[in-house]
């Protein structure tokens, strides 16, 4: 980073954040000008930075703001500010692409790694709040199935020549330092002894040694964190988890992308379906006299099937749309009859199946073994029911990330996840 930008940089606070807004048109614009009153509230519920919703009379908006740390461990962890320039870019790029399920950036400035975005007002929640609550999302799979296939498809080179996808890989190179974050927490740390690590003790102790002593749990991950830093497949949002997404029955809107670069197009797909698995298995959790959960299980299980269906048909259906493209990977006149083409398209999504079963299952390992554990979980109060469900998440997660190959076929997953739950 220039050492200009490092002089120009100072966090704000709320009141230091009127300033701003209103020697920034960009911003005050939304707020009516930037003459009259915002009142301001730090609603920032994730791990790594601050952000703040900014009400005037007249309209709201979003300012975000990376600190020079990892805000849930705090200055201990130092993390550089240029993750919200990749945010800010993937934001864009993805808006570009998709703009029905992405916010709108208003403003960026990379000395303040500072961005302004749309308000993605209520009754819009974060996804992973309103599966606790046990709500259903009718839309949810129609919906994420056409981000994932349009955000993936077109940074791909199934769709744009090796030229300009070497010009992208090359800009996202740079988020090196967000990457080997998720390296660490997503594909080391659970597999060895680390300060980080965290499960629910002493009813998981067993359960986390047992990861960090599975050889044959860490040959596959080891193949996965292989794939991870070296397949440069599409841009991706690199943290597409339950808490990455806002809804209502209606709208789905995707946020906070500061973890993309060009990586595996599978990270994304199993970060969804992954943390999907998760909010099941929490279920039991919170099942109570009221509500057993049962029918909220079901539902989940088919948005993660619809999710996974829908979303190859419309991937492949945007392959066979633009095969007589710019597309480098599987030119026109050496894939020239339509047998070949559907055999090619059928070896490539079960691949990419296979790779999201796998970086899936690691990501639900992460969040019962490592660090960051997710709310789905961590609300359930009572420990030992806590521990049940978290158990049974892990060996479901163990289990696929040892036999994911043998899957063809998403229903036969959702077989396999059933099998692990008792209620
Ligand atoms: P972090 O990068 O720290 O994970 P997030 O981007 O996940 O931060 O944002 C933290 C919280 O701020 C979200 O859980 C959500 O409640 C709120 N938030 C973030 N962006 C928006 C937005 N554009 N509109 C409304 N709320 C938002
Ligand atoms: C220090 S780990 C913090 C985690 O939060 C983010 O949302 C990512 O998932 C990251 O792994
Ligand atoms: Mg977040």
């Amino acid at each position: 980073m220039a050492a200009e930008a490092e002089h120009s940089f100072r966090p704000l606070d709320e009141a230091s954040l009127v300033a701003y807004i209103k020697a920034t048109p960009a911003l005050a614009s939304h707020l009516g000008g930037g003459g009259g009153s915002v009142e301001i509230k730090e609603v920032g519920d994730g791990n790594l930075n601050f952000v703040y919703i900014v009400k005037s009379s007249s309209g709201t908006i979003v300012v975000k703001q990376a600190l020079p740390y990892v805000r849930c461990v705090g200055d201990s962890w130092p993390m550089t500010r240029e993750r919200a320039y990749f945010e800010a870019s993937t934001l864009r790029e993805h808006g570009r692409l998709c703009p029905e399920h992405t916010p709108e950036v208003y403003h960026f400035d990379r000395a303040m790694s500072l961005m302004g975005m749309r308000y993605i007002e209520p009754p819009h929640i974060i996804l992973r709040k309103g599966l606790i609550a046990g709500v259903e999302y009718p839309l949810l799979a129609d919906h994420m199935s056409n981000y994932m296939a349009k955000t993936l498809f077109f940074t791909s080179l199934l769709y744009n020549n090796t030229t300009d996808h070497k010009k992208g890989v090359a800009e996202y190179c740079a988020n090196a330092e967000m990457c080997r974050l998720t390296e660490q927490v997503v594909f080391s740390d659970p597999y060895r002894v680390s300060k980080f690590n965290r499960w629910t003790s002493p009813y998981l102790d067993k359960d986390a040694e047992a990861v960090r002593e599975d050889d044959e749990l860490k040959l596959e991950i080891a193949e996965l964190k292989s794939m991870f830093i070296e397949r440069a497949q599409a841009l991706i949002h690199g943290d597409l988890h339950t808490g990455s997404i806002m809804v209502t029955p209606d709208s789905t809107q995707v946020i906070d992308p500061e973890f993309g670069f060009y990586g595996p197009m599978g990270y994304d797909i199993g970060a969804f379906l992954g943390n999907l698995i998760l909010a099941y298995y929490a279920q039991n959790g919170h099942a109570d006299q009221s509500n057993d959960r049962k029918a909220y299980k079901k539902w989940i299980l088919k948005t993660i099937e619809e999710s996974w269906n829908l979303f190859q048909t419309k991937f492949v259906g945007l392959w066979n749309k633009h095969k007589e493209g710019n597309g480098e990977a599987y030119l026109p006149d050496v894939y020239n009859n339509s047998n070949l083409l559907s055999l090619a398209q059928k070896k490539y999504m079960t691949n990419l199946f296979h790779d999201s079963l796998g970086f899936g299952s690691a990501k639900m390992i992460r969040r019962i073994v490592g660090i960051a554990h997710v709310e789905d979980l961590e609300s359930i109060k009572d420990a030992s029911k806590r521990a049940e469900c978290e158990r049974a998440a892990l060996n479901c997660a163990k289990t696929i990330l040892k036999g994911m190959r043998q899957f063809e076929t998403i229903e036969q997953v959702i077989e396999h996840i059933k099998s692990f739950d008792r209620n």
